[in-house]
């Protein structure tokens, strides 16, 4: 078995890796980078099926720290696809010669403590072994795919793809009947481009979900040059904001307006396009009254859209309060059940039944297909960290630990696992911000916590029990006053059958956690055992 020895080893090469790679070596130590994919990306190498976009506008969802980099990347849409996010992280690896420090195609199967040496002994699908003094779990929140567990699947005799894996030679699906399974956002984005190719497209939904258009656009050359003239400000205001980007809801109080008004500022937000609109008024997700207010809209917009009345009824979603699972941000997905050649199959009211070699039954019907599509989404913020086989020293087993959902200090440190921190995890802001800087705030945050164990003579930190504890308190109880308790979403753990439930990001804004991290270190890391 090939062993090395260094400072630091980073799990996962996408923005929140790369990113830990680059400040490691910048501070000095030595640092191997470990991939599952064989390139960088993360996120975006492996969701690059049709129509895939981030919903988070391009000038805010890149990297702050570098303000060269941010001058000469020039985004070409207001909202950029896969493969253009690709190529930016690819070209940051290139420009900050980011790769070396990386063995791709590399899974991280294993990692033990051992107490003595104040070691992470981390073991690779390679035969590799790692031994580091710190381990930097960058492995995604959004990273581990659920495979639905529908009867039959096996024996399915077409082409079967994954939008969380999907092949990186585009298929064709031209002349042939393609299904979908899944209408989060990744289904709703892929099934209009599908729509378009295929013959005849099935769509299979067992939830509806609000979809808002992203009136997404070319930034032309006289916007970009005003948007480079504003980036400053514009980056400033997404530190001091809650969910890392520069917008903030209408002032006013919804409740006091009249009808007129009130319409106008949800048409002016819907304008502003996808989430934004989930921001239109503070207390959306906290006021059901508001939130009616904007779920009615939404409703509206997509009965104005879709021309037959049954199938729009189908299509509006009723299970949940807008905003409590992430507002799908599409381009033309309610237009695309308007089309002939594709049918909305309601698996409420008509489960599928099995999977068969030629198609899906359903209790009602027979779907015939060449070709099906699984947008059926991830283990989200656990999975891709319960699927390493970690122990810690006092034979902790992160599986074990988080049985009962996930205890985190901080969002990034984990009882009875010194040394080791998660990025972008539960607990964090994470999936409610802007996650690119999310893990440029939490990476700095952790360098600091690393000198300042090295400036002290502490070989080991680990967050305290009671720390996490009331971490874990204030996660729940700033969540508990929202109405996103009430939604079966991933956020909550619902999606996934045996998962604990319980709200996993942190809900009270990223400002916010900034600057109560910042606290914990001002006041000496009284939340972890340092030794
Ligand atoms: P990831 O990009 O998920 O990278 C984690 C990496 O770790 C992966 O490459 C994975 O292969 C690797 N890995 C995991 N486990 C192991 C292991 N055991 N061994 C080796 N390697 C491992 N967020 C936004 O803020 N705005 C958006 O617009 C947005 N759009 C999104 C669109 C899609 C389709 C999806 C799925 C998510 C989107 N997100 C968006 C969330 C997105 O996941 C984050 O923004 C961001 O890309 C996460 O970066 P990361 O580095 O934390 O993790
Ligand atoms: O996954 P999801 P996703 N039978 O979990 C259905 C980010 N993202 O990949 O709701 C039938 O949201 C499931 O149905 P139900 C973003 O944060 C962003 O789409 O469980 N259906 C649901 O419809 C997002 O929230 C973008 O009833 C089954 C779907 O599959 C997150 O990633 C794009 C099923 C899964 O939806 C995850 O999105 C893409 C079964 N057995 C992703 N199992 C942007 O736009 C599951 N489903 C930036």
């Amino acid at each position: 078995m090939t062993r090395f020895d260094v400072d630091v080893v980073v799990v996962g090469a996408g923005f929140a890796g790369l990113y830990s790679a680059y400040k490691a070596r910048t501070e000095g130590w030595s640092v191997v980078g470990i991939e599952a994919a064989p390139e960088v990306g993360g996120t975006w190498f492996w969701n690059r099926y049709p129509g895939a976009r981030c919903d988070v506008e391009s000038l805010d969802y890149s990297y702050s720290f570098d303000e060269e980099l941010q001058r000469e990347w020039r985004w070409s849409e207001r909202y950029a696809t896969q493969p253009e996010i690709l190529s930016y992280i690819k070209h940051v690896a290139d420009r900050f010669d980011l790769r070396r420090h990386f063995r791709f195609e590399t899974r991280v199967t294993q990692a033990r403590f051992d107490d003595d040496a104040s070691r992470w002994v981390v073991r690779t699908d390679a035969g590799q072994e790692y031994r580091a003094r710190f381990l930097l779990l960058a492995t995604g929140s959004l990273s581990a795919p659920k495979v639905p567990d529908i009867a039959g699947f096996e024996d399915f005799a077409g082409e079967v793809y994954m939008t969380s894996s999907w092949p990186q030679t585009d298929p064709d699906v031209s002349g042939k009947r393609v299904g979908v399974i899944g209408t989060g956002s990744s289904g709703i984005q892929v099934i209009p481009v599908l729509a378009a190719q295929a013959e005849h497209l099935t769509v299979f939904q067992r939830s509806p979900n609000f979809s808002v258009p992203a009136f997404n656009r070319e930034l032309d050359d006289e916007e970009w040059e005003q948007a480079l003239a504003a980036y400053p400000e514009r980056r400033r205001t997404s530190w001091a904001g809650g969910a890392g980007s520069p917008h903030t809801s209408h002032p006013g109080d919804p409740l006091t307006m009249t009808d007129e008004e009130r319409r106008e500022v949800l048409e002016e937000f819907w304008q502003r396009g996808g989430v934004l609109f989930g921001k239109t008024f503070a207390n959306q997700t906290i006021d059901p009254r508001i939130n009616e207010f904007a779920r009615q809209f939404a409703e509206e917009r997509i009965r104005e859209i879709v021309q037959d009345p049954a199938v729009a009824d189908d299509l509006v979603p009723t299970d949940h309060p807008i905003g409590t699972k992430r507002i799908c941000t599409d381009s033309g997905y309610f237009e695309t059940f308007n089309r002939d050649d594709v049918t909305l199959v309601n698996l409420r009211k008509d489960p599928i039944d099995t999977i068969t070699p030629w198609g899906i039954k359903t209790d009602q019907g027979s779907h015939e297909l060449d070709v099906l599509v699984l947008a059926t989404g991830f283990d989200a913020m656990t999975g891709a960290l319960t699927r390493i086989d970690i122990e810690g020293p006092r034979g902790h087993r992160i599986a074990d630990a988080w049985s009962g959902g996930p205890l985190t200090y901080l969002g990034m440190a984990i009882p009875g696992f010194p040394n080791m921190f998660s990025l972008s995890g539960a607990g964090s802001p994470s999936v409610l911000a802007n996650m690119v800087l999310t893990g440029e705030q939490q990476v700095n945050w952790l360098v600091d916590l690393i000198h300042h164990c090295d400036e002290h003579g502490h070989t080991q930190v680990e967050a305290r029990l009671d720390a996490a504890e009331a971490w874990g308190s204030h996660v729940d109880e700033v969540a508990s006053k929202t109405l996103f308790v009430g939604a079966n979403s991933w956020y909550m753990g619902a999606n996934v059958e045996g998962k604990a439930r319980g709200f996993m990001p942190y809900l009270g804004g990223f400002a916010t956690y900034g600057a109560l991290c910042d606290e914990a270190r001002d006041e000496g890391y009284a939340g972890f055992v340092l030794g």
